[in-house]
């Protein structure tokens, strides 16, 4: 772990993106290794601070916006940061059709934003860079390494592309210790509701419960290789605690189809997904990555990482966390103030 240049002992990290999946994971990992932890959060008319309201009280938060030079060269001088974890970006592959321009911005141009605020306010942080299995895209080699040619397929994959080549830049450039993890993807119950494993799970707690009686999926034959999200982000804090900055594959090695987990996920519920589950042509991507599966053998190597949440468990786990929340706020009041309340009406 590095080590801490000012008054307390303990190191100092700065989180962009915490409100999100992956940053919300990150800080309880690095808050439960004693770090010091600061989040950029953006300017929001009612702030989505869900995924870290468990945090309060341990968590610093600072403002800033990836589009904003000023506000991330201030986050990083107040901070003073040992490590920085640049997690946001515009990070939802069908809205980068839709807002190509914003999507470079945020997921693109920002990233060199930030590693221009880092080089001139903390040189020496090490730099985290969330590089994606998109970038591979329509690559001809399976399984995907680091050293696996990038074939974007969207603008988001394209935007992730330019961001890790800025960052490895930046490394040879300035010797800055920057690295870039090429993570598959990496699910888990604080997944946004628009990808397609929680949209799966929140629709078959919701079938289960009778609040929904159809669910609507795009093309039910890509694959993808699917982590649980809490893996992945130790992977990412293992990455900036080596000698050297190197770029990682994180992947489990076994891909499945979006049916699989749809076979899964209702047989959980004790559900048969073919009487529930619709196509939409609309649904489908202009261009799709059919199938997507990562070698992370130097990452067990170099790193000693493994997953250690299997595609079944990562399936129960996601299914059963929708279910068990959908229950409870369905059920009853069963406080004895509400039960108060009910009697005397
Ligand atoms: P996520 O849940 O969508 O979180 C994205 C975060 O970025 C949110 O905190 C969001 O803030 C923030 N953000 C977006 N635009 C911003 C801006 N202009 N300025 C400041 N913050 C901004 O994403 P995730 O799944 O945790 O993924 C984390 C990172 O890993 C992303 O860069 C993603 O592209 C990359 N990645 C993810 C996967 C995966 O499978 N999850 C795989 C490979 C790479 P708000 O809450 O305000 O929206
Ligand atoms: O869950 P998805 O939207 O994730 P996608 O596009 O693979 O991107 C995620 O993983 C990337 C890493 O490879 C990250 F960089 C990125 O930020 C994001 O976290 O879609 C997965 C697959 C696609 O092939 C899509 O066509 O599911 C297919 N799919 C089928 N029906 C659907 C749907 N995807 C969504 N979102 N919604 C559907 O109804």
């Amino acid at each position: 772990m590095t080590s801490s240049s000012a008054g307390t002992d303990a190191p100092r990290a700065l989180i962009t993106g915490v409100t999100g999946q992956d940053g919300s994971y990150l800080a309880e990992l690095l808050l439960d290794l004693g770090y010091e932890v600061f989040g950029l959060v953006r300017r929001s008319s009612s702030p989505q601070t869900d995924r870290i309201a468990h945090l309060a009280g341990r968590l610093q938060l600072l403002r800033g916006d990836l589009l904003d030079q000023s506000s991330l060269s201030a986050a990083v001088a107040e901070s003073r940061p040992q490590e920085i974890y640049n997690l946001a970006a515009q990070s939802f592959v069908p809205t980068s059709w839709q807002e190509p321009v914003l999507t470079a911005e945020f997921t693109g141009l920002g990233v060199t934003r930030l590693l221009e605020a880092a080089r001139q306010h903390a040189p020496k942080a090490r730099f985290y860079q969330a590089s994606s299995s998109e970038q591979f895209g329509a690559t001809k080699q399976s399984p995907q390494r680091e050293d696996t040619p990038f074939w974007p397929r969207s603008p988001y994959g394209v935007a992730k592309a330019y961001a890790h080549w800025i960052t490895v830049n930046y490394r040879e450039s300035y010797g800055m210790y920057a690295c870039c993890g090429l993570l598959f993807n990496h699910e888990s119950p604080r997944r946004g509701a628009e990808f397609v494993t929680r949209k799966i799970s929140l629709a078959a707690a919701r079938i289960k419960l009778g609040l929904l009686d159809r669910l609507v999926l795009g093309n039910l034959e890509a694959r993808r290789d699917w982590g649980f999200a809490g893996d992945y982000v130790r992977a990412m804090w293992l990455m900036l605690q080596q000698d050297s900055p190197k770029d990682f594959v994180i992947a489990t090695g076994v891909t499945h189809s979006v049916r699989e987990f749809c076979e899964l996920a209702f047989a959980e519920l004790d559900l048969d997904w073919r009487a529930f589950v619709h196509t939409d042509p609309k649904l489908a991507r202009p261009a799709e990555i059919e199938c997507l599966v990562g070698d992370a053998s130097r990452a067990r190597q170099e790193l000693g990482w493994s997953p250690t949440v299997d595609f079944a468990g990562l399936v129960r786990q996601m299914v059963r966390a929708d279910y068990e929340h959908l229950r409870l706020k369905q059920a009853p009041p069963s406080t004895p103030f509400d039960q108060l309340a009910l009697r005397a009406r």
